[in-house]
């Protein structure tokens, strides 16, 4: 039995936390400062209540930091009375709109905790969230990217009997309520949440069957905000352009939206991630900062030779979510005229930046360091021996902003986490000697397109449903421009009808998956390469995949 499981764990039984020896040193330390997300934009509003703090320009939005504060109050008062109260779970579905902020502050302050789902996500993700964490309240927009979030609410709620209120954030409630409905005159929030709470639960990209749940606390988040901004240059000054989508980890905290609540400076929304839209913001909201995954990234700096638009306020391009060609990092200072910062992070915790002050080369060639120095970091071989410098191996990290297990997870947290709380990162790297981490590759059964995370096993589980699939395999294969795509490998049932390669694309869809999900190519094959041992050798078919690689296709989009 691990520590985790065992009844001496700290936190509560769905969330493992650290243990009374680790709190107590990140608080000696000054990492965990007692700070909580509630009380930090209340600050703030105290500070300097007519400052700009969120900017949505797509809807001519802008709100001071006296006006977030005052509507979350609002908000929360709109929650309370409708029943939703600490410790409740609510699975918050929003692009990149004012109404994020607002609703994520308000559910703060009352101790609800949001569970962060992307846009992408279809009706089977959100059914699993809602389902798994008895989620009380479902916020969604109306429409995005052509997509209409109340027919799928409809769907989730009749199946989900803890839901009891679905909010639209951005418009007509249609069957459900408006948010705008909802806010209430301010009220004493009866039990707010301590800063050791948890604050919210993220999504991991993660690599099984179904996606895990990350309980973040508001003392290890606001910590990484805290060290993030520090190494990013964030100040009161700065404007954050939230370009990937609000609620994943990097745009969020890296240092992110709320990296630059926390610093007091502005954040503004971007509706879409390309240079169409981003460059005219840029140029008349004076961006400073802002987070790019690497296809985007490319894209960027392609368009940024023949733009029309001003983009002299960009101080630093931060990137990450999947590894950065050298080439291609090489280009960015050249072409958009800002410091390239690489950023190697993951929800779970632990985030490396390369320095602004590092030298050139270091920038370009490495993913950086860890925020803290309380951030361990070994890299070890496959039985957990630690190597030498510069050896690569599998990367494991402890420290004051990496969890200590997944949310409601026992079996897994005792594989994915050593039994003195080292989490192992799937990552395979190596570290320069000037305690730079080089990412190598990955260990985990995991495809990164572009910086968007597929676990293998949940697309072949629904590959798997389809009646005419026997077996199923899903690999990553090279794409230039996305730097990884997925791969199916699918044996048919004996006797079956031949299937085409779209349908199989169509069954996947058809049975509500975010569409990054759905396998770009899909290849039917008799029989699977083997190992030595007879187990199915996925490294066989990458290589399989990486040496007939498909007919050229038009680039697939990252994060639409
Ligand atoms: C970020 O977070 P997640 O949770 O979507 O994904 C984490 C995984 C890492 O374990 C690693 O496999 C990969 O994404 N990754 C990178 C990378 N940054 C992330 N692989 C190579 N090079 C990089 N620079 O992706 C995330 C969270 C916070 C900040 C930035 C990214």
């Amino acid at each position: 039995m691990s520590t985790l499981d065992s009844p001496g764990t700290p936190g509560t039984p769905d969330a493992p936390l650290w243990p009374e020896e680790f709190a107590e040193r990140y608080r000696a330390a000054g990492w965990w400062r007692g700070e909580t997300f509630g009380q930090m934009l209340r600050d703030r509003a105290a500070a300097h209540p007519d400052r700009i703090a969120v900017v949505d320009p797509a809807r001519d939005l802008r709100w001071t930091y006296g006006e977030l504060d005052l509507r979350a109050d609002r908000l929360a008062a709109g929650f309370l009375a409708r029943g939703i109260a600490k410790g409740d779970k609510v699975v918050v579905q929003l692009p990149n709109i004012a109404e994020f902020f607002e609703t994520v502050f308000a559910l703060f302050r009352i101790g609800a905790l949001p569970v962060f789902a992307l846009p992408a996500h279809r009706e089977t993700e959100i059914r699993y969230f809602c389902e798994f964490t008895e989620a009380a309240a479902y916020v969604v927009p109306a429409e995005h990217a052509g997509f209409g979030y109340r027919d799928l609410a409809a769907k989730v709620v009749a199946d989900v009997p803890t839901l009891r209120h679905v909010f639209v954030a951005d418009g007509d409630g249609g069957a459900f309520e408006a948010l705008s409905d909802v806010p209430a005159e301010p009220v004493t929030i009866p039990d707010p949440p301590a800063p050791s709470d948890l604050a919210f639960l993220q999504l991991s990209g993660g690599s099984t069957g179904v996606p895990k749940l990350i309980p973040r606390t508001h003392d290890d988040y606001i910590y990484s905000l805290r060290g993030s901004n520090e190494l990013c240059g964030v100040d009161e000054s700065s404007v954050y352009l939230v370009a990937l989508p609000a609620a994943h980890n990097f745009p969020l905290s890296s240092p992110g939206s709320l990296g630059a609540l926390y610093a007091g400076a502005r954040v503004v929304l971007c509706p879409r991630p390309g240079p169409e839209a981003a460059f005219p913001i840029i140029e008349s909201e004076g961006v400073t900062l802002t987070g790019l995954v690497p296809p985007l990234a490319l894209l960027w700096t392609d368009a940024a030779a023949s733009t029309p638009y001003d983009l002299s306020s960009l101080d630093v391009l931060l990137v990450g979510g999947a590894k950065f060609s050298e080439e291609a990092a090489r280009r960015v200072k050249p072409a958009l005229g800002c410091t390239l910062q690489q950023v190697f992070g993951m929800a779970e915790g632990l985030v490396n930046y390369t320095r602004l002050d590092d030298d050139a080369e270091t920038i370009v060639t490495t993913q950086g360091r860890p925020i803290s120095p309380d951030d361990e970091i070994r890299v070890v071989d496959d039985e957990d021996n630690d190597l030498p410098v510069g050896a690569t191996g599998h990367l494991l990290t402890r420290g004051p902003y990496t969890i200590r297990g997944y949310w409601k997870a026992p079996e897994h947290n005792a594989r994915s986490f050593t039994a003195d709380g080292f989490y192992r990162t799937g990552d395979v790297v190596r570290l320069t000697e000037s305690g730079h981490i080089v990412v190598e590759g990955r260990a985990k059964d995991q495809i990164n397109r572009g910086g968007e995370k597929i676990a293998a096993e949940e697309v072949e589980n629904h590959l798997l449903a389809h009646p005419s699939v026997h077996d199923a395999n899903v690999v990553a294969e090279p794409d230039p421009y996305l730097g990884e795509r997925t791969c199916a490998y699918v044996i048919l049932r004996e006797g079956a009808e031949p299937l085409k390669a779209v349908a199989v694309k169509k069954f996947v869809r058809e049975r509500g998956l975010a569409a990054y999900k759905v396998p770009d190519r899909v290849e039917f094959v008799t029989a699977f390469p083997q190992t030595g041992v007879g187990k199915i050798s996925k490294k066989d078919l990458r290589a399989a995949a990486t040496s007939s690689p498909s007919p050229a296709s038009p680039p697939p989009s990252p994060h639409t």
